[in-house]
């Protein structure tokens, strides 16, 4: 008997820590720096992540891929692998390693975009246009880098007539066949397993503390168990010893298919992108949302479990119209509504949750879809990427987005970091509009996104004190660079928010305070 629960015990705590971000002194959120070279990355972690408590990095595929230039460099072309060397547009393996160390030296975690589920597309052709100019060939499935070889691909399982998903009703179509055109790997095969694996292994001896990975849906469960079971433990240099690599999967499942992403939950965390695509219309008022609804936010709007959830407002799919959530996707073309959405977020205690930093483009939207979906990353005439510069008041030049740097953003990521741990408590609306909540005595945020003022006292849960708005402003040294908010011996505090201000939201915590 004894022995049995030991045996569950040790299967338990072996899959339970996949679901673990292994994040660093308390802090909570993780940023994807879509598209970063590694070195500006490298000093993003000294010079401002680990100093505003950011835990972690999802960074842009490092694998090699396709050099695509009709359309010119477009960002897609890292979806497209070649093979597992470590050279692509944002580095080479040295500065890749570079940067792993110098963000584990400050606490910051990586995390890598592992695409895994196939190589290039179909029609990629022959040659050496490959980020690190290894050749191959995609007429004959031919990747001698790897090596992969036409066995080693799914086609002969397919089942549909253009070797194409056509249907998504279909499970079959939809881990067999090709996802637009991209040849499919068998990843049933011991053989491609252990390629995938050793690639996944390098990584995670390098330093790095878990994986996006890319794709699931197009993956049988099985198939991705039986890979996940070969990965080593993370890198004791950094990590405590046993430590399982963080796993989250991309699966979108917005209802209405027949792959679930519960199909995954159990072998690590997975994005849920009903959190967005919901949350989306909610902040518009579309459809009739109300931010009073959100009472119950999470698994009672039909999520996933808050332990198994990788939660984001937007990512670098639906903010350009690719992948799924739709139109009331909200992104930083929307800033506003984006401080708000994002701010929400962080104060909410569901998922592990990630932040977006995007770069800008010139969209052009032609009945609903931008014609420059496919646009890269800000680059130089010969299609390498430039470097983020960094402007005196801290907000990125050169066409990087950087909301990460938005103080209110970075300010609600350090609030996410103080109110760790407390639940969701003193919850208040209006019954439109207007919320408010306390995360236990730590931390407190009103929003008003109605059309009129809000204007009323409410039970903070906070301590009596004077405390720092860190929506407006923050707390610097003895002094409130924004709003001041007066909490009484009883926690209760008197807001006015007016609908027209800048950012209709406060937000205060433990350690804004005076
Ligand atoms: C590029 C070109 C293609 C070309 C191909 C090969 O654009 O024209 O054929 O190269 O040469 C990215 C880009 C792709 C790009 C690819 C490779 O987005 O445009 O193709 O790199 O360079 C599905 C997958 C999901 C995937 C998403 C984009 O399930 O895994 O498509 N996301 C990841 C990455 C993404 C990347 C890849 C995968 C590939 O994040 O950046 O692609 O590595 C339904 C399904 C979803 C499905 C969507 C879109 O969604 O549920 O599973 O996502 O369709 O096909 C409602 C429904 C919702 C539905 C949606 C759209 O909202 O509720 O479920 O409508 O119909």
């Amino acid at each position: 008997m004894k022995m049995k629960l030991l045996i569950l015990a040790a299967l338990l705590g072996l899959s339970f820590a996949q679901f673990d971000p292994h994040m660093k002194n308390g802090r909570t959120s993780m940023v994807h720096l879509f598209e970063w070279r590694w070195a500006d990355i490298a000093a993003e972690c000294e010079r401002y992540l680990a100093p505003n408590g950011f835990g972690g990095v999802q960074i842009s595929p490092p694998s090699e891929s396709i050099v695509v230039t009709n359309p010119w460099h477009p960002w897609w072309q890292r979806y497209q692998p070649i093979s597992y060397n470590l050279c692509s547009r944002s580095g080479n393996e040295n500065e890749l390693k570079d940067m792993i160390t110098r963000c584990n030296n400050v606490g910051v975690n990586i995390y890598v975009d592992a695409v895994i589920n196939h190589m290039c597309g179909s029609g990629g052709g022959a040659g050496t246009h490959s980020s690190c100019g290894s050749y191959f060939n995609a007429n004959t499935k031919d990747f001698p880098s790897v090596p992969y070889s036409a066995w080693d691909f799914n086609d002969g399982k397919c089942n549909t007539g253009s070797g194409e998903i056509e249907n998504y009703n279909d499970v079959n179509q939809v881990r067999n066949c090709r996802l637009v055109g991209l040849l499919d790997l068998a990843l049933e095969k011991d053989y491609v397993r252990g390629k995938v694996a050793d690639y996944m292994n390098k990584l995670i001896d390098m330093g790095v503390a878990g994986f996006r990975v890319d794709a699931c849906k197009h993956m049988w469960p099985g198939d991705l168990s039986a890979v996940y079971g070969r990965l080593n433990n993370l890198n004791t240099k950094w990590f405590s010893s046993g430590s399982k690599p963080f796993i989250f999967q991309e699966v979108i499942d917005l209802g209405g298919e027949p792959i679930k992403a519960s199909e995954y939950t159990g072998l690590g965390r997975v994005t849920e992108f009903k959190y967005g695509a919901k949350l989306g219309n909610v902040i518009r008022k579309w459809n009739g949302e109300k931010l009073s609804y959100l009472s119950n936010w999470g698994e009672g709007w039909g999520m996933m479990p808050t332990g198994k959830a990788l939660a984001f407002v937007d990512n670098h799919d639906n903010q350009r119209g690719h992948g799924a959530g739709g139109a009331s996707i909200v992104t930083f073309w929307d800033s506003r509504l984006y401080k708000m959405a994002v701010g929400l977020m962080l104060a909410h205690p569901y998922g592990v949750t990630r932040v977006m930093s995007s770069y800008r483009w010139t969209r052009n939207i032609v009945n609903g879809q931008d014609q420059n979906d496919w646009i890269g990353p800000p680059s130089n005439g010969d299609g390498s990427t430039k470097p983020v510069t960094i402007n005196a008041d801290s907000t990125c030049g050169n066409g990087w987005v950087c909301e990460h740097r938005w103080r209110q953003i970075k300010n609600m990521v350090i609030f996410r970091n103080v109110v760790n741990g407390q639940t969701l408590s003193n919850w208040w609306s209006n019954g439109g509009n207007q919320i408010a909540f306390s995360r236990g005595s730590r931390g407190f945020i009103v929003i008003n996104n109605d059309d009129w003022a809000l204007d009323a006292t409410l039970n903070t849960g906070l301590p009596g004190g004077t405390y720092c708005d860190v929506i407006s402003g923050q707390k610097e040294g003895s002094k409130c660079t924004g709003k001041q908010v007066q909490v009484g011996g009883d926690g209760r505090a008197y807001f006015k928010i007016s609908n027209s201000e800048e950012d209709p939201f406060i937000a205060i915590h433990a350690d804004s305070k005076l």
